[in-house]
């Protein structure tokens, strides 16, 4: 049976001649799409400084997260959730002088990944700059080198404008005094005012356990590296306050804007899309989206609240029985807006009574992120000092916390425990925010 090989081989040749072969392109345009904003390739910078690097990737079926490498070892990870656009402000401490090549990419949900984009920084000795003037020119002469980029992360925050003093007064917040719980009510649509819910002091159950790590993984069919700094469970005392009793809508934030002028970051950046052009006509009581932490920060206090602790937000998110989802530990999509739902954006806050916490909040799974007062770290859960009476997150950081998922997330993210993370200036379609007032 010689024969059979070479008929075979003949076949196979004929079948290829008359197919017409797959361009490679197919693969290529599929793949996400990675570019480096800022800095420019070839920028210098002083030793010690930390340089941030902006990116923005695009991917139709959501980006899952972006990587940024110096020098062929990986230095950061940043998870996008799914996000068709993402937005994402790294930070790298520039601590060798010298050239360096930083590449960024960017890896869809289906673990396609981009072309990477590559700048080249320049890390300057800072002896050059401190060393006493001898008369001599400077070895390189370029007068361009001693005004090095700095970072803007190290400005402090922006605060309310200086015409807080006379807003604030007016600012309308009716408070729902009753801690009972207030779940099936048909809830009352906001009209430029903010609803708050009193969370009564006490314990709850924060965190996940090992199961529930092992779950979401599973579900998510990924690295349990994204669910462990949910890790332990733990007992946490919680002192009472007040919560948003749905996430800050665009009719609320245009009253901000309007009355203080605030711009918000992604407006900084004259970026395409923001909040206003997220707020389409008809999107009044949606969630304002497109928020950085510093907006949501600036908001809160204009209004006379702060942001939630991550603490506060989990305990009106699940109660005091470490449910899963708010309304308990039975997956029910149609009791939030995510990705399931197919929606693709925001619903008019409180669209689902039935995925109500049992405090009663609204959209504490899904619709839009919320932005949380904490720095992000991955084992404060394990070693806080004070984790357990009203922690307040680590001293400091890189990301802010993010919580609940978005129209955008799967299962896995708009669990109550879920932990996610971002630079404080960055935004994306589906980051919203709520705010929180101590009761005392
Ligand atoms: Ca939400
Ligand atoms: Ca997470």
């Amino acid at each position: 049976m010689k024969r059979a090989p070479y008929i075979l081989a003949m076949i196979l040749l004929f079948v290829a001649a008359c197919t017409p072969t797959q361009p490679p392109q197919i693969s290529l345009a599929s793949a996400p799409t990675i570019e480096i904003v800022s800095p420019p390739s070839g920028v210098r910078v002083v030793q010690g400084d930390e340089l941030e690097i902006e990116t923005k990737s695009a991917d139709a079926r959501g980006v899952d997260r972006v990587e940024l490498w110096v020098d062929d070892a990986i230095y950061r990870v940043d998870e996008a959730g799914a996000q068709p656009n993402y937005h994402v402000i790294q930070r790298w401490r520039a601590d060798t002088p010298g050239e360096h090549k930083l590449r960024v990419r960017a890896f869809n949900v289906d673990e396609q990944i981009s072309q990477p984009a590559t700048i080249v920084v320049e890390v300057l000795d800072p002896s050059l700059f401190t060393a006493t003037p001898t008369g001599t020119p400077t070895p390189t002469g370029t007068p361009t080198m001693t005004p090095p980029p700095t970072p803007t992360a190290t400005a402090p925050p922006p605060t309310a404008t200086p015409t807080q003093g006379t807003v604030v007064p007016t600012a309308t917040i009716t408070t729902t005094l009753t801690p009972t719980p207030t779940v099936g009510t048909t809830p009352q649509a906001p009209t430029g005012q903010s609803q708050m819910i009193y969370i009564p002091a006490g314990e709850f159950l924060m965190g996940s356990n090992d199961d529930h790590v092992l779950q979401a993984t599973n579900w998510c069919g990924c690295g349990s590296d994204r669910f462990v700094d949910e890790l332990y469970m733990h007992k946490v005392y919680v002192s009472a306050f007040y919560i948003d009793k749905y996430e800050v809508t665009n009719r609320q934030f245009t009253a901000f804007a309007n009355a203080t002028g605030y711009i918000t970051d992604a407006e900084k950046k004259y970026e395409a899309n923001t909040w206003r052009t997220a707020f389409a006509p008809g999107k009044e009581d949606h969630p304002v989206v497109w928020m950085s932490w510093n907006d949501a920060n600036a908001y809160c206090q204009w209004a006379g609240k702060r942001m939630p602790t991550e603490a506060e937000w989990e305990k009106a998110a699940r109660g005091d029985d470490a449910r899963l989802w708010p309304w308990g530990n039975e997956w029910d999509s149609a009791r939030l807006n995510m990705n399931e739902g197919m929606r693709g954006t925001t619903t008019k806050v409180g669209s689902f009574p039935a995925g109500a916490s049992p405090y009663g909040v609204m959209d504490m799974g899904g619709n839009a992120w919320e932005w949380i007062n904490d720095w992000h770290s991955f084992t404060y859960y394990q070693n806080g000092a004070d984790r357990d009476r009203d922690p307040r997150g680590p001293e400091g950081g890189e990301d802010r916390v993010l919580r609940g998922g978005s129209f955008n997330n799967d299962i896995h993210d708009v669990r109550c425990a879920n932990r996610h993370r971002g630079g404080q200036m960055g935004y994306a379609p589906d980051h919203g925010f709520r705010c929180a007032k101590s009761a005392n």
